[in-house]
């Protein structure tokens, strides 16, 4: 399928989704958001694909928030249609098991800085800024910000993020672990590159699992989230990945993982 919105490229056991609206800074619309949807799917269905980059292109921003001028529109009815999608897709991509990082290359702002927060790994350039500016606009963040910023930064910085719709800058978000590292901007996309190469490297069972015991872990109380992970433990001593990786270590060599 050819998408108007999104370029997808596909490179081995890695993709690359980049927002391709850069006259509107990438800001998401519903089309865009299906494209997303439908490209993601294709990745998953097909099987091969371990680890999506997403980022922006152009050179100001990775995602500028939901498209403004589509949400001037919504009535109740369509209003909820759009942010169930948008729910959608994001619980999709954070419930996956691929991984995903976001290259975030500027503006990640509104449904933009909501969409980096469903990835599982950020990597912002010096010149990112991120923030939930929906307060400017009379709503609220609603691809999930008011419930996976507080996650991810705590509860009293994302209301002071959310309530003065502050717009930060990448190293601030450094700090506060809205992203885990910044890299000059023209080192970006090489660092995802290089981070998705390491991942790859590893066992797919051992890091699809991983992925889902902390977003799962993170939900329930430790008791719950530690009796998820004896049970995951318990099933990958029955996989081939487990014996490979730990026969090659003590073989004293590099372990060639099977995925299963
Ligand atoms: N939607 C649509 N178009 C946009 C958006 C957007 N979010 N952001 C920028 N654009 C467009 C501009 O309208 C402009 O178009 P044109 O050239 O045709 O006039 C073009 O992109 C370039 O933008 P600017 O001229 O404004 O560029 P600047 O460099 O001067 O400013 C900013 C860059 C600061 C990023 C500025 O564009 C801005 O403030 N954008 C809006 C940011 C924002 O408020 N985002 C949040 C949107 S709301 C949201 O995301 C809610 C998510 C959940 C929705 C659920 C609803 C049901």
């Amino acid at each position: 399928m050819t998408y108007n919105n999104i370029l997808v490229e596909i490179d081995g056991a890695k993709a690359k989704i980049t927002f391709n609206r850069p006259k509107a800074l990438n800001a998401l619309n519903s089309e865009t958001l299906k494209e997303v949807q439908h490209a993601f799917t294709e990745l998953e269905n097909g099987g091969l694909v371990r680890v999506v980059i997403f980022t922006g292109g152009g050179d100001k921003a990775f995602i500028a928030g939901a498209d403004i001028a589509e949400l001037k529109e919504l009535d109740v009815v369509r209003g909820k249609a759009f942010v169930e999608l948008g729910h959608a897709v994001l619980a999709q991509i954070e419930n996956s098991k691929i991984v995903s990082i976001a290259a975030v290359n500027g503006f990640a702002l509104g449904g933009g800085c909501e969409f980096m927060m469903a990835t599982d790994i950020r990597i912002a350039s010096e010149v990112a800024k991120m923030g939930q500016p929906e307060v400017n606009l009379g709503i609220t963040p609603g691809f999930g910000g008011t419930q996976r910023l507080p996650r991810l930064v705590g509860k009293g910085r994302a209301k002071e993020l959310t309530v003065t719709a502050r717009i930060i800058k990448a190293d601030e978000a450094l700090n506060i672990g809205l992203v885990e590292k910044v890299v000059p901007a023209d080192q970006l996309l090489a660092e995802a590159d290089k981070m998705a190469a390491t991942i790859l490297s590893k066992s797919p069972v051992a890091v699809s699992y991983a992925k889902e015991l902390i977003n799962r872990g993170m939900e329930v109380d430790l008791d719950n989230a530690n009796a998820f992970e004896i049970q995951a433990f318990a099933a990958l001593c029955a996989t081939a990945d487990k014996n490979e990786g730990l026969g090659a270590f003590l073989e004293k060599r590099d372990a060639k993982f099977s995925g299963r």
